[in-house]
């Protein structure tokens, strides 16, 4: 097996899935990552190189949906070392401003190297003379370089999702200049924003001492390593259409029943994580409850949040925390029937989720760090009718580009509820205008745009290697 595109992330796009007969099979994680990436994939007969999640060792590797996957077994201790230790315990509250303590042993940066190893030789392996290989996230950062060392031929690209913090916060990491130097391995690396794009070049040329200009590095080997934002999107069309089908209205009517049909209906969805703001947000509705601005009998807050990372200690305390605020305010504020907030700590179908959103009358997207946040996207697409109104973090990568929002502070919990009341209280003609504007944005910068940008401008560093991946030809 050879390939001349290979895909390398933590993650397989597939989850495990015990089938009608009790056998092992696959399904395809509805991720918006696959959806981007799987024309490209197809298009140049790719491999993505993953692991599956669990324990399971000597996977073979296996197709599905057209796809060629590489399973990447991980022991218990490479879990708890590699992805709940440095991975979500050091770099993850650490890339997002400190949003928590971010925790740093050298038993984590252990585990951290010896597998970033594994998956580059295992895309070393894989791929044909000159491919091109696209490694993926935080998780994988030295990947490019070891990559480069044992396959100089390889012309390779790294994706960042997760916004990369200013050289303050990132200076406080022991191993900053093995991370630095395992990114530059590569010939191009995205960012979400041009301020991580920004970051980083100034912490090559301050730590690491390379030449810059704009946002290209010069290495002392003759290399050019090209530095530039890449805002990712969703499937904007594949969201509309499901939004606008048969069975998605009859569901939304549904949701908007069992709720007892109030005038509006708020609605947050989350992974169940501390960047998202999850805590204040709710705070801020049930006060203009208490306050006697809104009344139960009018708005509710529906919450998905969808459980994540739950063996990583601060996950857990915040489930707890979340679970005594909503028991609170149902206790303090709801009446029989009525509670103010509907809290739902699960994950859903997809259809399942277009119906929500086209159930929500306001959207509440707060995160205090967020690398894009899909779910604002997803929200915008799924409106067809430009009605609905979005209350978003300035503090999310989606702001810069989703400008109509109704933009908020996470931390200042008076201009939040504010927001609130405005997006709640705003005239069909205000709403309409801004999401008119906001559907033309998420329409025209869909992730299909986003994959062939970074394909495109992959093809064309100055002094790379490797063959040219072209993006595949859509209609
Ligand atoms: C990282 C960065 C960046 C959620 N619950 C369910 C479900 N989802 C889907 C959503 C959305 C995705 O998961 C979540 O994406 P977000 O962007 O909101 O947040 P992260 O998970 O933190 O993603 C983020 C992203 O990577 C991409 O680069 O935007 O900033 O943190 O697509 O719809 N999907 C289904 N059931 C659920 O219950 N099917």
């Amino acid at each position: 097996m050879s390939a001349d595109l290979v895909i390398v992330a933590n993650r397989l796009p597939v989850d495990r899935v015990e089938q009608p007969d009790g056998t092992p099979g696959w399904r395809t994680s509805p991720g918006g990552l696959v959806t981007a990436i799987e024309p490209v994939m197809r298009a140049n007969d790719g491999t993505w190189i993953g692991w599956p999640g669990g324990t399971d060792a000597g996977l073979e590797p296996f197709e599905a949906d057209g796809m060629k996957l590489v399973p990447m077994s991980m022991t218990q201790a490479e879990i708890e070392g590699h992805y709940e230790g440095f991975s979500n315990g050091t770099l993850w509250p650490l890339y997002h401003d400190l949003v928590a303590k971010p925790e740093f042993h050298r038993e984590w940066w252990d585990a951290y190297v010896g597998v970033n190893r594994r998956f580059a030789e295992k895309a070393a392996e894989l791929a044909s003379e000159g491919a091109t290989v696209w490694v993926h996230d935080y998780q994988m950062q030295l990947v490019p370089q070891m990559l480069r060392e044992l396959r100089p031929d390889l012309r390779i690209g790294f994706y960042l999702h997760i916004p990369f913090p200013p050289a303050e916060l990132f200076q406080q990491l022991p191993w900053r200049r093995q991370l630095l130097e395992g990114l530059l391995g590569a010939d191009m690396i995205g960012f979400q924003l041009p301020g991580g794009a920004q970051n980083f070049v100034r912490l090559v040329r301050q730590r690491v001492g390379h030449k810059t200009h704009r946002d290209l590095v010069y290495l002392p080997d003759g290399r050019t390593v090209r530095a530039a934002p890449f805002p990712i999107s969703i499937d904007a069309a594949g969201f509309e259409s499901m939004a606008r089908s048969e069975p998605v209205a009859r569901r939304a009517e549904e949701i908007r029943t069992a709720l007892g049909n109030p005038r509006k209906v708020f609605l947050g969805i989350d992974r169940l994580d501390y960047t998202k703001g999850i805590y204040a947000r709710l705070r801020a509705f049930s006060e203009l409850i208490a306050d006697g601005h809104l009344d139960v009998e009018d708005a509710v807050f529906v919450q998905v949040a969808v459980p994540s990372r739950e063996q990583v200690e601060q996950y857990r305390i915040l489930r707890d925390e979340i679970d005594r605020l909503v028991g609170r305010i149902n206790g303090d504020l709801g009446r029989i029937g009525r509670p103010a907030i509907s809290y739902l700590h699960s994950s859903y179908p997809r259809e399942e989720m277009a119906a929500l959103y086209r159930a929500a009358d306001v959207m509440v997207v707060t995160p205090y760090r967020d690398g894009m946040n899909l779910v604002a996207k997803e929200y915008v697409a799924c409106r067809f009718e430009d009605t609905g109104a979005l209350v978003l973090s300035e503090f999310a990568g989606a702001a810069d580009e989703l400008r109509q929002a109704w933009l908020v502070n996470p931390y200042d919990i008076n201009g939040m509820k504010s927001a609130l009341l405005e997006a709640y209280r705003a005239d069909d003609k205000e709403t309409r205008r801004r999401m008119k504007a906001m559907r033309k944005t998420v329409t025209q910068h869909d992730v299909a745009a986003w994959a062939d940008a970074f394909m495109n401008d992959l093809a064309e560093v100055p002094g790379s290697h490797g063959k040219a991946v072209r993006p595949a030809k859509r209609s």
